[in-house]
């Protein structure tokens, strides 16, 4: 299958699933409405992405990941939701439309994230095989992306922080969802290819967030706050945005099996342009 074609499969697959999901809520309909306008209003859909090829490359099937992909862009959906709040980032737009808050008001918008979460971890309860694993991952790395907010509010001013606070706010929920993709495969092997796979992930959160402070910075209007290219400057941030993905594409290669979807996935972060 060509990249673009394994991509939109997985898109398109998650995109399916995600509004279906979200209708277990059973809540009343303001709430239902602003939780399905944060969670299914464009996004590119990178961890649900990770998170199947993740589960493919070891022998699983996207079907097996897709309850796992789901519960994490409703992670995802939740964070953008609460980061664009005024007491956090105070950002009125959100994917070229107004912000949950803008449009729901703050109270509602803060309810839309609360629910989010939970349904995550309600959707996560319904994990077949390796579950419990599934969970803690998916906990373990809403958790941490909690604690990277936490050092940027608080500890924004020191640049010692810069690569913790990128590992945490951004790379742990990417890195949640290549390691819950590889439990939901069923392979008997996943525990050989944890090693491999973390550093594979936590690497290509690094790119990511690279790559975004690169687009940040490119946009005037926006307000630079602690950023790879503010700290060091914008050639510096492209070589070392080259220099992690040859390093997640090295770590990868450990992996037997056809790396050839993820490896194309994380050169592509290199040139993104959203
Ligand atoms: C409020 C608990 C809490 C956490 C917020 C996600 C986050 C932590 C902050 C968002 C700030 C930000 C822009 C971080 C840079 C990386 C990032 C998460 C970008 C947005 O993710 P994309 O590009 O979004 O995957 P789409 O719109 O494609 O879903």
């Amino acid at each position: 299958m060509k990249f673009e074609e394994q991509l939109n499969y997985y898109v398109s697959m998650a995109e399916s699933m995600l509004g279906a999901l979200l209708t277990q809520a059973d809540a009343p309909a303001l709430l239902q409405e602003s939780m399905e306008y944060s969670l299914l209003s464009g996004g590119k859909r990178l961890r649900p992405v990770l998170c199947m090829a993740t589960c493919e490359l070891l022998g699983g099937s996207a079907p097996d990941a897709v309850k796992a992909a789901c519960a994490i862009e409703m992670v995802h959906a939740y964070s953008l939701i609460h980061d664009d709040l005024p007491a956090m980032d105070n950002d009125d737009f959100r994917r070229g439309l107004p912000s949950n808050h803008k449009k729901f008001g703050e109270a509602n918008a803060i309810l839309a994230g609360d629910g989010l979460l939970t349904m995550a971890f309600f959707v996560l309860s319904q994990v077949e095989n390796e579950g419990r694993k599934v969970v803690q991952t998916v906990a373990r790395g809403a958790m941490d992306m909690v604690c990277g907010q936490s050092i940027d509010i608080n500890e924004s001013d020191n640049p010692g922080v810069m690569f913790e606070l990128m590992a945490k706010k951004t790379g742990a929920l990417i890195r949640a969802a290549v390691l819950a993709g590889a439990y939901c495969s069923g392979s008997q092997e996943t525990g050989k290819w944890i090693g491999p796979l973390t550093v594979f992930a936590e690497k290509f959160g690094l790119l990511f967030q690279i790559t975004d402070d690169i687009l940040d910075s490119r946009q005037d209007e926006k307000e630079e706050g602690m950023s790879f290219v503010s700290l060091y400057g914008l050639q510096p941030a492209r070589d070392e945005a080259k220099r992690v993905a040859d390093a997640a594409v090295q770590a990868l290669a450990e992996v037997p099996g056809d790396v050839s979807f993820l490896t194309e996935l994380t050169q592509r972060m290199l040139t993104r342009t959203r």
